[in-house]
């Protein structure tokens, strides 16, 4: 289901007037600084990012979860809720899936994504919790499992994705495990990461050679002693160690707190190691929250690496951006649009750096105004921007307000039950 583009028109010509006078007032502006916006409105329109399937849903805590009304029932509910999150932000043009949550006919996938305006990005493999129908157990792991059938149960399962992501158009193997250990002395961590490596040199093999295949660190959960890939040179180490269709996913909640990582990204990329990204944000761990909510100057350093990487290395640096995010007490749709314009946000403020000026006082070691040229670039109110990129695509000048107004939520929820019940659990 979509929202009438009749009500979007509505809304985007109340909202005119004050667009054109916020854009040609930052026009001015960035004139005045040599920026020309009409080429910045340009490549923000070229910006998207993948929505995760499973984000769309209310997530939860150890604790509870609190489903709201209208909740997806199933994969192809969850396409129509990314795709009502595309039209409004024109900013979101993928879903990553996640096998065997969204295990489905690929054809009718392809069909109803397609008739969404949507395509496919990364595919997401579980081996981090046991299916109703399975063989082996994954309580003590699973491509690192020090039980051939269990390991071997893992492989197939990523191979099995690779196919699925094959019918799907999609080119790229996201792989997280859970793997670790809760007690020193539980595993072998050296003989344990030696099983993880060979497990995915098999899962390495089974990739068409056009793909792809991300590997996702985490420093600790739900192993809470030692993590098989717990950090950026673990999996730097792995991405290595594969060939040059690996490369390293960095999930921004998945490090200790005050780790620099745009640091991270800056190694990774200069190594051509930087393979993409779950964008979202954490005060504490790993928190899941929106995208920019905690620190969006961090948000926006990252992007200051990746533009100043994509001006070096040109179009061949190309991570693949996605969100990862759980929500716990807002629409899940509302929180996704606002992160996907977080992120692009980011994105458009950091394509506002001064870099000419900023290698002289770096060259100068003048480090306050080093700091004061990412700090403007920064303060820049780029909203008007935004706008103007989704509206010239048939976005909503205000994605939120327009997505109120619709009534989605409470139209969809006439289809889909009311989940009860309000068992744990982090998806
Ligand atoms: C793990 O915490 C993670 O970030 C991985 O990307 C998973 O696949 C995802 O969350 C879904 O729970
Ligand atoms: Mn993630």
């Amino acid at each position: 289901m979509h929202i009438a583009g009749d009500l979007i028109d509505k809304h985007n010509r109340a909202t005119a007037q004050a667009r054109d006078d916020d854009f040609n007032a930052l026009a001015e502006y960035l004139q005045r600084l040599g920026v020309d916006i009409q080429s910045l409105t340009a490549k923000a329109a070229q910006f998207g990012v993948a929505i995760p399937s499973w984000g769309v849903g209310t997530g939860g805590t150890r604790f509870a979860r609190f489903p709201g009304i209208g909740e997806p029932r199933h994969v192809f509910d969850k396409l129509d809720d990314c795709g009502v999150i595309q039209q409004l932000t024109q900013a979101t043009p993928t879903v990553s899936l996640h096998i065997p949550w969204d295990d489905a006919d690929p054809s009718v996938l392809r069909e109803q994504a397609s008739s969404l305006g949507l395509g496919f990005d990364a595919m997401n493999s579980n081996t981090f919790q046991n299916q109703p129908d399975q063989a082996h157990s994954y309580k003590f792991g699973s491509l690192s499992h020090t039980d051939i059938a269990t390991r071997e149960q893992a492989i197939e399962h990523n191979i099995r994705c690779i196919e699925i992501g094959k019918a799907l158009g999609s080119q790229a193997l996201t792989v997280w495990v859970g793997d670790g250990s809760n007690f020193p002395g539980q595993t072998h961590m050296g003989q344990q990461f030696d099983r993880y490596l060979d497990a995915m040199k098999q899962v390495y093999a089974a990739l068409p050679d056009h793909w792809q295949m991300f590997t996702e660190h985490k420093m600790y959960e739900p192993a809470f002693y030692s993590t098989v890939v717990q950090d950026w040179g673990s999996s730097y180490l792995i991405a290595r160690e594969l060939g040059p269709k690996a490369s390293c996913l960095v999930d921004l909640g998945h490090h200790a707190p005050n780790v620099n990582i745009e640091m991270i990204v800056s190694r990774l990329a200069r190594f051509g190691k930087l393979g993409g990204f779950h964008f979202n944000d954490s005060k504490y761990g790993d928190d899941d929250l929106d995208a920019g909510t905690i620190d969006p100057y961090r948000l926006f350093l990252v992007f200051n690496e990746l533009v100043d990487i994509e001006r070096q290395q040109g179009d061949a640096f190309k991570p693949a951006y996605m969100l990862d995010q759980s929500h716990n007490v807002t629409d899940p749709i509302e929180s996704l649009m606002c992160s996907a314009m977080e992120v692009q946000r980011a994105f458009v403020q950091a394509m506002l750096v001064d870099r000419e000026a900023l290698a002289a006082y770096q060259a100068d070691n003048d480090a306050l105004m080093a700091s004061q040229t990412l700090k403007q670039a920064f303060r820049t109110n780029v909203d008007p921007i935004l706008q103007c990129a989704r509206v010239q695509q048939g976005g909503a000048h205000d994605p939120i307000s327009a997505y109120r107004e619709s009534g989605y939520r409470t139209i969809v929820a006439k289809d889909r039950p009311q989940i009860s019940g309000s068992g744990g659990g982090i998806v």
